[in-house]
C-alpha cells in the first residue's frame, strides 16, 4: 500500500451503494460502501484483505445485475441450452478476470489507487478456487469463459467442495499434502440460492406399484442447495452460471429425541453423512480409486443438476409444463469424462418413475440429450464400479443400467452376429464372477448421441482401439474436438505487455476474441523492431518469474539463462523422470568440462512443478529426486552459473499465470499415445514459448500449426510404441550410453542418501520393480538429448529464437477454447448464440 490508507478508510471518499458506478471516484465509493456495510470484518481497518473483499463485492453487484439480465433473456427466448456436467473446475482467481472481462481495468485500478492500493497487490490476496486436479478441470473452466464470451446459452454444473486440491509443501521428505481451504473466510464470488433446493436419495429400495411402474423409496435423503458463481463473458453482457451444489439436511432430519437422550452422534448421523459429500475434492488425476463417497458425489451432482434442468425446462414453457419429446430440442447435457455418467440412468428414472413415461420414450429422450467426452485412454482411469456397491447405493439405477445393457446386447445379437464374441467387452456389465462391475465408459458410449476425444490423435486412437467395435455399430457417433484455452486469462491478462505489443502490430485487439488473427504476426516475425519489443516483454516476464522463484524457494536464478519449464501433474507417463535424468546428464558433463569449455555452453534454468497423487509412490519419488538434484546442482560453485534446477512448489492456476509468460522452452514429453491432449502446451505456445515434445496429444496439431521448424521434436510415435515395448520386454533393446551414464550417476549417491533404486529400476527392462520401462524412457532418451542439444544451438542465435517465438504465438490461433466451444455448439449441441440486448 502506498501510505496511510492501509490502516483506515480514506475519509475523503463517501460510500456509494450504486453498483453501476463507473467513474473511478464512484467505484472507490462503492468499494468503501462494501468495506463498511458488508459485515465480514471489524470496522476501522481497511488493509489489503478488506480491500480485496470489498472490491470483489463491488464487482459482484455488477455480475449479479448481468447474471439476472442474462437469465431473464434466456427465459424469454427459450433457446436450446447446454448443461456442462463436470466433477471438476479449476477456476483459479477471479478478480483480474472479472475486471478484465467487464472491461473495467482502468477505472478499478484508478479507484484502488485513490484508496491507497495497487490493483495487482489487491489481486494477489485472493485464494485460488481449485475445485479440480489438472487439465480436465482447467479445461472446464476455460470452456465456461468461452461459452459466456460466445453468448451461448450454456451453464456449468459442479460440486461446491469445501476443500479443493491439496496444498503441496516441499520438505526434506519430499511432497507433503496439506488441506486447502478456499472458503476459510468466504468466497465473494458465489451467490447462494435458498430457493433452489432438490432432494437427492441414497440407498433405500425399489417398490413396484400395481401398474408395474417402479418407485425408489427409503434410504437417506439429502438436500442439494445451489450456489451460483457468475461467469462473465469478455466484453459482452452475457454472464452465465457455474452452479455448484452443496449438501444439506433439513432441520427435521436432526433427531431431537435421540439428541435429548444424549446420543449426539446418532442424532446427527444423517447430517454428518450429508456434510461428507462436499467436504473434499476427489484427489485423483487420471487414476481413480473406487470409493463409496466418490460414487455418492457423482450421483449428487447428476441428480441435483437434472432436477434443476427439468424444472427450468418446465418453467420456460408458457403452459408450465410441456411435452417430453421436446426435451432434446431444448436441452443438451455434456458429460465431462465418465464421472457424471449417472446422469444417464438418473434421467431415465426421472422421466419414467417421476413423470410416467415408458421405456422407449425415456430412452429416446435420454439418448438424444446426452453427449460424452473421453479424456484418457489409460485403462486405470476408465471408471468401473462394483455392481454390488451400485446396487446398494442406487438400487433403481442399477435396474435401469441392467435393462439398458440387456437391450443393447439383444440388439447386437439380433443384428450383428459378427460381434457376438466381442460382447464380453462391449457390454456395459462385466459379469466376471470374481469382480462384477459396471463399465461406465461403455454405458456412456451406448447411451450418448455423440462421443468425442480431445485432440485429433486421441480421437483417432479412440476409434481405432478403445471403441473400435462400437465404431462399426455407430460409425457417425464419434467425433474429435481438439481442446483449447481461453486467450483472455492465458495471454491478455497474464501477459499484458506481450498483449499490447500484439495489439500494436496487428492494429487491433480483435485477436482476443478471434485468435486466428494472430497469423497476422507472421509477416513481422523477422522484423527487428518487433523482435526487440518482443524480447523486452519476455525479459520483463522473466524478471517477474525470477523474483517469484526467489521468494518461494530462496533460489536465485539468472534471468538471462534459458528458462526451461515442465509443469503438470506428476505422472510416469508424462516422464518428468526423463527430464530430470537429462538434467543429471547435463550436470555430469558440465562437471567434467574445463572452465573455458563451460563458458561456451548456454546457461539454463530448469523448472519443474506439479502435484503427485498422495499415494502414488513413484510420482512422489520423482518430486523428491528433482528437489535433491536441485540442492546439489544449485550449490555447486563450478556449475551453478550454467545450470540451476528448481522445483516450483504448489503448482496451481495462479502459479501458471506467472510461469507461462516467463518461459522460453517447455517440455511436453509424454510417451506417444498416452497424453490425450495436454492444454498447457497450448498456453506455452501462445505465449511464444517453444516446445520440446513428442508426437502426442495436441502437440501434433500445435506443430502443424506453428511449423515443424519451430518445434523440437523427438521420440517414438504412437504406432511404434507397442512394438518397442515388446522389444524391451524381450531384452532386444540396446540402451544409448548416455542413458546408462545418467542412471549410474543418479544411483551413485551424489544426490543424497535417499534410495532411488526402486524409482530408477522402473526404467530397467525386466526387474521385479517397475513395469519394464513401460513408458519407454530408455528408448526415447537418446533422441531427447539430441533435441535438447538442438535447443542449445538455436538459443545461441538470438534473432532466430525470437523469430521462432513470434511464429509460435502467430500459429496458436487454433487453440482458442472459443474455437473448440463453437465446434461443440454446432456439431454436438446444436445450440446458437443468444446475446443479451
Ligand atoms: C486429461 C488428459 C489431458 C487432457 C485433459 C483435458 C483426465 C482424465 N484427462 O491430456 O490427461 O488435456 O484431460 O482434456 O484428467
Amino acid at each position: 500500500a502506498n501510505g496511510k490508507a492501509a490502516t483506515g478508510f480514506p475519509d475523503k471518499i463517501s460510500a456509494k451503494a450504486n453498483p453501476e458506478a463507473s467513474e473511478a471516484t464512484d467505484i472507490a465509493g462503492n468499494i468503501i460502501y462494501h468495506a463498511k456495510y458488508s459485515p465480514h470484518f471489524s470496522p476501522l481497518k481497511f488493509g489489503p484483505e478488506q480491500a480485496l473483499y470489498a472490491t470483489a463485492e463491488s464487482l459482484r453487484d455488477r455480475l449479479i445485475q448481468l447474471w439476472n439480465e442474462t437469465y431473464v433473456h434466456f427465459n424469454k427466448v427459450d433457446p436450446k441450452q447446454t448443461y456442462y456436467l463436470s466433477m471438476e473446475y479449476l477456476q483459479g482467481r477471479a478478480l483480474t478476470n472479472a475486471i478484465g472481462n467487464l472491461d473495467l481495468g482502468g477505472p478499478y485500478a484508478d479507484a484502488l489507487r485513490k484508496l491507497g492500493y495497487e490493483l495487482e497487490e489487491i489481486a494477489e490476496q485472493e485464494k485460488d478456487a481449485a475445485l479440480g486436479n489438472g487439465g480436465l478441470g482447467r479445461l472446464a473452466s476455460c470452456f465456461l469463459d468461452s461459452m459466456a464470451t460466445l453468448n451461448l446459452p450454456a451453464w456449468g454444473y459442479g460440486l461446491r467442495y469445501r476443500h479443493g486440491l491439496f496444498k503441496q509443501l516441499i520438505t526434506k521428505k519430499g511432497q507433503e499434502e496439506v488441506a486447502e481451504d478456499w472458503l476459510e473466510k468466504f468466497s465473494p464470488w458465489e451467490i447462494v440460492r435458498h430457493d433452489v433446493v432438490f432432494p437427492v436419495r441414497f440407498f433405500g429400495n425399489v417398490e413396484i406399484n400395481p401398474d408395474g411402474s417402479r418407485k425408489w423409496v427409503g434410504g437417506d435423503v439429502v438436500q442439494a442447495l445451489a450456489y451460483d458463481v457468475p461467469i462473465p463473458g469478455y466484453k459482452t453482457k452475457n454472464t452465465i452460471s457455474l452452479r455448484l451444489w452443496e449438501a444439506k439436511v433439513r432441520a427435521e432430519d436432526l433427531d431431537l429425541f435421540q439428541f435429548n437422550e444424549g446420543e449426539y452422534e446418532l442424532a446427527a448421523q444423517l447430517r454428518s453423512r450429508a456434510q461428507q459429500i462436499c467436504t473434499v475434492l476427489y484427489p485423483g488425476d487420471a487414476t481413480e480409486n473406487g470409493k463409496l463417497l466418490r460414487l455418492k458425489q457423482q450421483f449428487f451432482l447428476c441428480s441435483a443438476s437434472l432436477q434443476d434442468i427439468i424444472s427450468r425446462f418446465n418453467e420456460r414453457s408458457t403452459e408450465g409444463s410441456r411435452k417430453w419429446s421436446e426435451f432434446p430440442s431444448k436441452v443438451a447435457v455434456q458429460m465431462n469424462d465418465t464421472h457424471p455418467t449417472l446422469a444417464i440412468p438418473e434421467l431415465m428414472r426421472l422421466v419414467m418413475d417421476e413423470n410416467g413415461l415408458g421405456w422407449d420414450e425415456a430412452w429416446d429422450v435420454t439418448s438424444r440429450t446426452v453427449g460424452y467426452t473421453n479424456h484418457t485412454v489409460l485403462p486405470e482411469a476408465l471408471e468401473k464400479w462394483s455392481q454390488s456397491l451400485m446396487r446398494k447405493l442406487l438400487p433403481r439405477h442399477m435396474e435401469i443400467i441392467e435393462e439398458i445393457d440387456k437391450r443393447f446386447v439383444q440388439t447386437i445379437r439380433n443384428t450383428r452376429v459378427d460381434l457376438e464374441d466381442k460382447l464380453s467387452t462391449l457390454s456395459i456389465l462385466d459379469n466376471n464372477p470374481q469382480k462384477p462391475v459396471v463399465r461406465m465408459a461403455n454405458l456412456c458410449v451406448v447411451s450418448s448421441h455423440t462421443v468425442n476425444g480431445v485432440a485429433q490423435l486421441h480421437s483417432d486412437i479412440l476409434k481405432a482401439e478403445l471403441f473400435v467395435d462400437y465404431v462399426s455399430i455407430w460409425p457417425n457417433k464419434f467425433q474429435n474436438k481438439t481442446n483449447g484455452i481461453t486467450p483472455r486469462r492465458w495471454l491478455r491478462f497474464c501477459s499484458p505487455e506481450l498483449s499490447d505489443i500484439i495489439t500494436k502490430w496487428l492494429k487491433t485487439d480483435k485477436w482476443i476474441t478471434d485468435l486466428d488473427l494472430l497469423t497476422g504476426l507472421r509477416q513481422f516475425a523477422d522484423n527487428e523492431e518487433l523482435q526487440s519489443e518482443w524480447a523486452s516483454a519476455k525479459a520483463a516476464n522473466k524478471q517477474r518469474l525470477t523474483q517469484y522463484i526467489e521468494r518461494v524457494t530462496g533460489v536465485s536464478i539468472d534471468p538471462n539463462s534459458l528458462f526451461d519449464i515442465q509443469v503438470k501433474r506428476i505422472h510416469e507417463y508424462k516422464r518428468q523422470l526423463m527430464n530430470i535424468l537429462g538434467v543429471i546428464y547435463r550436470f555430469k558433463k558440465l562437471k567434467e568440462m574445463k572452465p573455458e569449455e563451460r563458458k561456451k555452453t548456454v546457461p539454463r534454468t530448469v523448472m519443474i512443478g506439479g502435484k503427485a497423487f498422495a499415494t502414488y509412490t513413484n510420482a512422489k519419488r520423482i518430486v523428491k529426486l528433482v528437489n535433491d538434484v536441485g540442492d546439489v546442482v544449485n550449490s555447486d560453485p563450478e556449475v551453478n552459473e550454467y545450470l540451476k534446477v528448481v522445483f516450483v512448489p504448489n503448482y496451481n492456476v495462479t502459479v501458471a499465470e506467472i510461469l507461462i509468460p516467463g518461459s522460453e522452452l517447455s517440455q511436453h514429453i509424454s510417451t506417444a499415445g498416452m497424453e490425450a491432449s495436454g492444454t498447457s502446451n497450448m498456453k506455452f505456445a501462445l505465449n511464444g514459448c517453444l516446445i520440446i515434445g513428442t508426437l502426442d496429444g495436441a502437440n501434433v496439431e500445435i506443430r502443424e500449426e506453428i511449423g515443424e521448424e519451430n518445434f523440437f521434436l523427438f521420440g517414438a510415435t504412437a504406432d511404434q510404441v507397442p512394438r518397442l515395448r515388446k522389444e524391451r520386454e524381450d531384452g532386444l533393446f540396446k540402451p544409448d550410453p548416455r542413458f546408462e551414464e545418467a542412471k549410474q550417476f543418479a544411483k551413485s549417491g551424489v544426490f543424497g542418501s535417499y534410495d532411488y533404486g526402486p524409482l530408477l529400476d522402473s526404467l530397467e527392462g525386466n526387474t521385479g520393480y517397475g513395469r519394464g520401462d513401460y513408458f519407454l524412457v530408455g528408448y526415447d532418451f537418446a533422441s531427447y538429448m539430441d533435441a535438447q542439444a538442438e535447443v542449445d544451438e538455436a538459443y545461441k542465435d538470438r534473432k532466430k529464437w525470437l523469430m521462432m517465438s513470434i511464429l509460435s504465438t502467430a500459429g496458436s490461433g487454433k487453440f482458442s477454447s472459443d474455437r473448440t466451444i463453437a465446434q461443440y455448439a454446432k456439431e454436438i449441441w446444436n445450440i446458437e448464440a443468444c446475446p443479451v440486448p
